[in-house]
């Protein structure tokens, strides 16, 4: 397993559509194993493949917490296909926008169909944090960040000071 590199806003890659995965073949299990161990490395409950570069509709998640068994999960091809009327905030942060936080109103549950690392068709019902991390996740395979939740002010006070950053050290 080999840890990736984590690309940072403005990265073109963060605002681009990922395209379907076709074959859920060795190569894919090799990419969602090696996203698995970045994001653990991060350390991160979350990671969209388009965050390492590649443009496939790949995801890892892990919101057991610290001390409790690992709980690794793998969605290709993710769809949301309900949500809840109810809302619920959590405050979000994301590893291509690093120390920077915010609270975001999203769906409390949403279903979800997806490809496990078998490539066997699944489904999950879920709520709480995992249903706020698999709404952040899908929402990185169409280029959407939290921050485009927040207000336009915030979100172009962050976008202003990652650019000058990127400038700095490119
Ligand atoms: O590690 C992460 N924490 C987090 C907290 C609240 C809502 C979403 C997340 S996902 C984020 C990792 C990440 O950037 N995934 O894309
Ligand atoms: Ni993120």
């Amino acid at each position: 397993m080999s840890k990736l590199d984590i690309l940072i806003i403005p990265d073109r890659h963060l605002r681009q559509v990922c395209e379907p995965v076709t074959k859920v073949d060795g190569e894919a299990r090799r990419l969602l194993d090696d996203m698995l161990e970045t994001m653990y490395a991060a350390p991160g409950i979350g990671l969209a493949a388009p965050q390492v570069g590649v443009m496939r509709r790949m995801l890892v998640i892990d919101v057991s917490r610290e001390g409790e068994p690992k709980q690794p999960h793998c969605f290709i091809n993710p769809k949301l296909v309900w949500a809840s009327e109810q809302l619920a905030t959590y405050q979000e942060g994301c590893l291509s926008i690093p120390d920077y936080y915010e609270d975001v109103e999203r769906p409390a549950r949403v279903r979800v169909e997806y490809l496990d690392r078998d490539g066997a068709e699944q489904e999950i019902v879920a709520e709480g944090l995992l249903a706020t991390c698999l709404q952040h996740e899908i929402d990185h395979l169409d280029g959407v960040l939290f921050i485009d939740y927040i207000s336009r002010l915030k979100r172009e006070r962050v976008m202003k000071k990652f650019i000058k950053r990127s400038k700095n050290v490119a």
